[in-house]
């Protein structure tokens, strides 16, 4: 899709947000019963992770410093169509914290899309810097393609310093959201409840009955029994590969365990390559409905 952010060239200055309001002004963007099933939050979990999965623990380059994802060549990028959606309906956020950075922005979306939507708390840090132009945008394919199976799922999170452990726990966040055939090309959602975070991910996973969807699409799968669930060839891996799979079963049969994993796991991805102001606050907030 493209891309109508503006780049705003204000200061980021961490110290000077109000993170609690930031927090509270992006809750109230996540209902909108026109779009989708009803919430931004899957869109705002996956920009999040797209914002930060750049990141190269060899090469020390990528991850949420500079937000850089809202520049081009970066936001063209097929891993990255339809992200567009999700900052554009963040820029009021700016608009309203000018001083905050868009790595921070971006990344903290995630983290309220996640508690709002009955997730864990995720622990979070401010203090990304600003960039202000796309000279530290990565190359392409530093994201993982859904058509691929293990061995490229291991090869693009151990380039970001993740285990097998930490590897299971993140793609259980596919138990959010769907696919878009006009932004992927892959179609449907992964469970009945798209909009409520939960280890349904696995539990689907091991239930169902996964088949081939017979369409002109890309090759994926559907449950058997109503063929409105789906699966991507990347996540079958994650039932297959028999050290995924330890984890795949731990967290099928103990949520508690799961929520426990995804939120190290995530609160690690949102921070991949940042250098920290040394006084930047843990933030662990309270949701909305407390
Ligand atoms: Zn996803 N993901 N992802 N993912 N993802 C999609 C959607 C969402 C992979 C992938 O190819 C795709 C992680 C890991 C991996 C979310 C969160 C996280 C889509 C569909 C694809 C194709 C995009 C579309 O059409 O809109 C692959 C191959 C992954 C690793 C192997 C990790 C890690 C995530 C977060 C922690 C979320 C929430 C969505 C749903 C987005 C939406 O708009 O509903």
């Amino acid at each position: 899709g493209g891309d109508n952010t503006v780049a705003r060239n204000f200061d980021a200055d961490w110290r000077k947000v109000d993170y609690n309001k930031v927090y509270r002004e992006i809750a109230e963007l996540l209902e909108d019963e026109d779009y989708d099933d009803g919430s931004y939050g899957p869109v705002f979990v996956r920009l999040a992770w797209h914002t930060s999965g750049t990141f190269d623990k060899t090469k020390g380059d990528g991850g949420s410093t500079g937000g850089t994802i809202r520049f081009h060549p970066e936001a063209g990028y097929g891993a990255n169509a339809g992200l567009d959606i999700a900052r554009n309906r963040l820029e009021v956020v700016k608009r309203n914290n000018p001083q905050i950075s868009y790595g921070d922005l971006y990344t903290l979306a995630g983290v309220v899309a996640v508690q709002e939507l009955g997730g864990p708390v995720i622990p979070w840090r401010p203090g990304r810097e600003e960039r202000l132009s796309a000279s530290s945008c990565t190359s392409d394919g530093r994201l993982p393609d859904g058509a691929k199976g293990a061995s490229h799922v291991r090869d693009i999170f151990y380039r970001m310093g993740f285990d097998d452990k930490e590897i299971t726990a993140l793609i259980g966040a596919h138990t959010l959201g769907r696919c878009h055939p006009n932004r992927s090309g892959f179609d449907g959602p992964w469970n009945a409840s798209p909009t409520t975070f939960t280890n349904f991910f696995f539990t689907e996973l091991k239930n169902q009955d996964w088949v081939p969807k017979k369409w002109d699409g890309p090759f994926q799968y559907v449950d058997k029994a109503s063929g409105q669930f789906m699966m991507l060839p990347a996540d079958m891996a994650f039932l297959t590969d028999p050290k995924f799979r330890v984890y795949v079963d731990k967290y099928a049969d103990d949520e508690e365990a799961f929520f426990k994993d995804f939120a190290g796991a995530f609160s690690k991805l949102l921070s991949l390559g940042v250098k920290f102001p040394d006084d930047a606050p843990v933030y662990k907030f309270k949701t909305l409905d407390l």
